[in-house]
């Protein structure tokens, strides 16, 4: 049965870091994809909200494309980008299909949109074209996920499109009206802030938007040390501060921890970072 009217959309991002192992290539951490599959099944038999669920590179995507460069663009001199190019992104089919194996084996209904055939980039502007898709398939009550892919950048030209930008793009084209929410499932508690008396680093557990658009995230953009194409902290940094902007909620856990998926679905976290629109 299908309706055609569409329920507040909940995105969820399962960060690369946290479902692969960045330190070793092709790993991925099973027991963590495991929890989190449940904690969304657990949570999706007993809700009417839609969900769209984003997933990133970790030891899939990023160190093939860094290997070629693929993030810098199309360059002739580099030997076998075009392989890489297409390399990266079965890689990341490879790591989607990993994914949509343990969210269908906790009994969810997963449809894969293949970031690069439905995202295009044109001058400087980022098309998507799968709009009507992703309502078609809430219709059915099944969950669209997406992940980071190559991007054509036509006429010529390509690059690497984050899972973090996808979701900033989807926030903009659904508008506040129809996303709940945004949760970020990463591999630390949240956001921290130093504390300027002490210099220690503060868990910053709720804030406005209105706040956090205040605080200077540069120096993030330098700290990555493990392989990163798309910027690390500093690169989810820049899209979070796109979609508070919205006037979307955010929050960003820890999804090592077996509840705090389940308990932010629920708006009941114990620990994590809530930006709130104001
Ligand atoms: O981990 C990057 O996606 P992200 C995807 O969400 C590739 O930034 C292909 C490296």
């Amino acid at each position: 049965m299908t309706s055609n009217h569409i329920s507040k959309i909940i995105i969820v991002k399962l960060g690369g870091s946290l479902i692969t192992d960045k330190t070793q290539p092709l790993s991925v951490n099973n027991e963590v994809l495991r929890s989190l599959s449940e904690q969304i099944s657990q949570f999706y038999g007993k809700t009417t909200y839609s969900l769209i669920i984003v997933h990133g590179g970790g030891s899939f995507g990023h160190p093939i494309a860094e290997k070629f460069r693929i993030h810098q663009g199309y360059n002739p001199e580099i030997k076998d980008q075009i392989e890489g190019l297409i390399q990266t992104h079965s890689l990341m089919k490879k790591l989607n299909q990993i994914c949509i194996n343990a969210l269908n084996k906790e009994g969810l209904q997963t449809y894969p949109l293949s970031p690069s055939t439905v995202f295009l980039k044109k001058k400087d502007d980022l098309k998507f074209s799968g709009r009507d898709l992703i309502v078609e398939l809430h219709n059915h009550r099944i969950i669209p996920i997406l992940y980071g892919d190559i991007l054509f950048a036509p006429p010529g030209d390509f690059q690497i499109l984050s899972g973090d930008t996808i979701i900033t793009k989807l926030c903009q084209i659904f508008g506040p009206d129809s996303i709940q929410k945004v949760i970020f499932t990463t591999d630390e508690d949240g956001i921290y802030q130093k504390n300027s008396s002490n210099d220690d680093f503060n868990l910053i557990t709720q804030i406005t938007a209105k706040e956090f658009l205040k605080i200077n995230f540069e120096s993030f953009e330098e700290e990555e040390a493990i392989s990163d194409v798309t910027g690390g902290m500093g690169g989810k940094f820049k899209e979070i501060r796109e979609i508070v902007k919205l006037g979307i909620f955010v929050e960003i856990l820890n999804g090592q921890s077996p509840n705090f998926l389940y308990q932010a679905l629920k708006n009941q976290a114990k620990k994590s970072t809530i930006i709130k629109p104001t």
